[in-house]
């Protein structure tokens, strides 16, 4: 598509895929206009944005059903594929990069394969991925029997209903993807509005907070904090002055940092959380979102330490409740006890591939 308008008629090649616990529009980024503003407004357009509903586009009414991935043959050494992820605001006129998705990263691999970017290889493909947003490399496998992707197998992550093929995805060095540091403002804790918090960003910038310090139990249902407005205004406040502190300047119109409310796991894990992506609270909880605050688990000043049953060793398997369940994160420290690189299994779905149209006419 490149340089030319995209008229109401015409039609834009796009996969529809779940990718772990989301939903989004897949992209070749040849089939976008490269202008960023056509290229925004075309993708508010499918998505059916701004609207609570999203009634007039294929987005599903929900942070987590409103994503787009945009993937390229990549020109860097040792990498297959680049991956820019974007949020399409539901109800707001904002298309962002701002943030990282490692769920929608699930399908990144089967769909380069299927478009015929990497090449699979009989048995497992593995495709590397330069993830765009923060600039880091991700490894995923995925299955290909006989040369061709396969969407079917036995792996299950909670947060989706029945089994799928196991798509395990490894990262190295992402701490700091985006505040520049693992702990931006230089501390494991600090005192927001009086409350303790570690502001980390392990692959994504979150805020992690106790439960308790706002009079919850950390156990409540998506529903039910939801409708705990006064919650809500107190994390804004919290969340607005973070990003700040962690190098992400004014975030009144960004989706990050997320916000996590930890207490103590009840399901044999290592934590539960809630987490605010930053309005809405999370039906489970983001991939990158759930290697921070298990990282934040680890750091002996965190609110969360406390909290925390930790695995013992540099090799740690842990398990993050969420409200529907949890997601497994595999975290090695290094010697001075600092993340070096973690692991997800993630799974993922082709839901259907065909054409998008724009409901309106897309200037340049
Ligand atoms: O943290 C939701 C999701 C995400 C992002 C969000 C994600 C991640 O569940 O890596 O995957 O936090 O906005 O898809």
């Amino acid at each position: 598509m490149q340089d030319n308008n995209i008229m109401e008629t015409d039609a834009v090649s796009c996969m529809w895929m779940r990718g772990g616990t989301s939903k989004g529009a897949y992209f070749l980024a040849d089939d976008l206009p490269s202008n960023k503003e056509s290229r925004d407004k075309f993708l508010l357009s499918i998505m059916g944005s701004p609207d609570p509903m999203q009634i007039d586009g294929i987005g599903g009414a929900d942070p987590l059903t409103s994503k787009v991935a945009i993937i390229n043959k990549s020109d860097r050494q040792d990498v297959d594929v680049d991956y820019l992820f974007l949020q399409v605001f539901v109800d707001q006129i904002i298309v962002s990069d701002g943030q990282n998705c490692g769920n929608l990263l699930a399908g990144v691999g089967p769909f380069a394969i299927e478009r015929g970017l990497v090449t699979a290889q009989d048995g497992i493909t593995s495709v590397t991925v330069f993830m765009k947003n923060t600039e880091q490399v991700a490894v995923a496998s995925v299955a290909t029997p006989a040369g061709k992707v396969s969407y079917v197998g036995q792996a299950k992550i909670d947060g989706v209903p029945g089994t799928a093929s196991p798509i395990p995805i490894t990262f190295k060095d992402i701490a700091g993807a985006s505040c520049g540091a693992l702990l931006p403002t230089g501390k494991q804790v600090d005192y927001i509005n009086n409350v303790a918090v570690t502001c980390i960003d392990n692959g994504m910038p979150v805020v992690v907070l106790k439960a308790e310090d706002f009079g919850c139990t950390g156990k409540e249902t998506r529903e039910q904090l939801e409708q705990n407005t006064e919650l809500k205004a107190q994390l804004e406040s919290i969340r607005l002055q973070a990003g700040k502190l962690m190098n992400l300047g004014d975030v009144s119109n960004k989706s990050v940092p997320k916000m996590t409310l930890v207490s103590m796991a009840n399901k044999g894990g290592v934590i539960a959380t809630r987490t605010f992506i930053p309005h809405r609270c999370h039906a489970s909880i983001g991939v990158f979102g759930a290697v921070s605050v298990a990282t934040a688990c680890t750091l002996p000043n965190s609110p969360a330490y406390h909290l925390a049953k930790l695995p013992k060793g540099k090799h740690k398997t842990m398990s993050i409740e969420h409200p529907i369940g949890e997601m497994t994160i595999i975290l090695d420290l290094d010697d001075d006890g600092m993340p070096a690189h973690a692991a997800i299994l993630r799974t993922s779905r082709k839901l259907f591939d065909g054409q998008v149209f724009s409901s309106q006419l897309v200037n340049l």
